[in-house]
């Protein structure tokens, strides 16, 4: 690092390394370029950025491709809950979510297929959940974008494949995990107590549980990650096996519940639940029907879990999954 450099400089690096996408690069690169003074002492490092800008325009030149210049990675949000699938390749990431939804992920027996994130909407008991494919994480280098999509998540999902070589997918997993700064919310024995870390629910699912054989492996594998505090499920993608199980259970770490609205004197509408985080009040649940209703609110009556049909509550009660409220303002 030549000395004399002016802080300007040291300031336009900054805000390179934090740069997101090639465009952004491309242009704070050519500024911090423009920062360096020119002499003898500052030409190794001026040649270096160069080279480097020229990758980077050769590669957004290829990226470009279809003029789209938002990252792949940048989803809008849909539904009650973001769940993530993370794993490495060939254990069926793209299958599960192609089998789920109505999305067309690219399926292969060649390894890497996926190379972009891919959302499908996964219809579930009136809950809409929006499930994202991603590329395989055998690799080294993570892009900033792949972690700010992991870290956006409600759920990740990790995919196992007991026919492939399931602890060094583990090992995979455990490293995207470190160097992403997340951990797991529902797992108290490696839960970080490091507050920098990201929480997240994860679940691990094991894919390709199909036959006595594999049953027997999955049930090894089962104790050994219980050890580590996981708790994980066996599912078949191709044969079926399970997926009605798995989506209970997703909704179950999502913490979401549904509540049924019933307006007073009408019938209940089923087919548009709620959908309010675990643990919420009457109270919450009235701001999300509407902004007055929590202010209005005289009166609720609850007909579900640990309540009388029709019972009268205040504000402060806790609703429970599949709770069905009349609100009376
Ligand atoms: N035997 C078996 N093969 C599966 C299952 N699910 C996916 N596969 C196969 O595994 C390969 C990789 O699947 P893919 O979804 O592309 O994996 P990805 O790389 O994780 O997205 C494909 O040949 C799939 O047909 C399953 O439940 N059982
Ligand atoms: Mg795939």
């Amino acid at each position: 690092m030549p000395t004399n450099l002016p802080p300007e400089y040291f300031r336009a690096e900054q805000k390179f390394k934090e740069a997101r996408t090639d465009k952004e690069k491309i242009e704070l690169l050519e500024e911090l370029i423009g920062t360096i003074p020119k002499h003898k002492g500052t030409d190794k490092l001026r040649a270096e950025y160069r080279r480097k800008l020229s990758q980077l325009r050769v590669s957004a030149q290829k990226s470009k491709k279809g003029a789209k210049q938002v990252s792949e990675y940048h989803i809008e949000k849909e539904g009650a809950a973001r769940i993530v699938i993370i794993g490495t390749s060939n254990v069926g990431k793209s299958s599960l979510v192609a089998k789920l939804s109505k999305a067309n992920p690219d399926v292969s027996e060649n390894p890497f297929t996926t190379w972009h994130p891919t959302p499908g909407m996964v219809e579930f008991e009136n809950i809409q959940l929006q499930f994202i494919d991603t590329p395989p994480i055998d690799i080294d280098f993570f892009e900033p974008e792949f972690i700010e999509l992991l870290k956006s998540s409600d759920l990740l999902l990790v995919i196992f494949d007991i026919q492939g070589y399931p602890l060094q997918q583990l090992d995979k997993i455990n490293n995207l995990l470190l160097v992403s700064k997340i951990t797991p919310l529902n797992n108290e024995k490696i839960n970080s107590t490091n507050q920098h870390f990201f929480k997240i629910p994860i679940l691990i699912v094991v894919n390709k549980v199909e036959n006595e054989k594999y049953i027997k492996e999955y049930q090894i594998l089962e104790e050994l990650l219980k050890d580590e505090g996981w708790n994980t499920i066996p599912i078949s993608v191709e044969q079926g096996i399970n997926l009605k199980s798995l989506l209970q259970r997703i909704v179950k770490e999502t913490k979401i519940i549904r509540i049924f609205s019933k307006p007073p004197g009408k019938e209940v509408d089923y087919t548009k639940p709620f959908i309010i985080k675990e643990g919420s009040t009457i109270g919450e649940f009235a701001l999300q029907v509407h902004n007055d209703f929590y202010e209005k609110l005289k009166l609720a009556k609850v007909w579900g879990k640990g309540v009388f049909d029709g019972q009268s509550v205040g504000k402060e009660h806790l609703l429970n999954d599949g709770d069905i409220v009349e609100l009376h303002i």
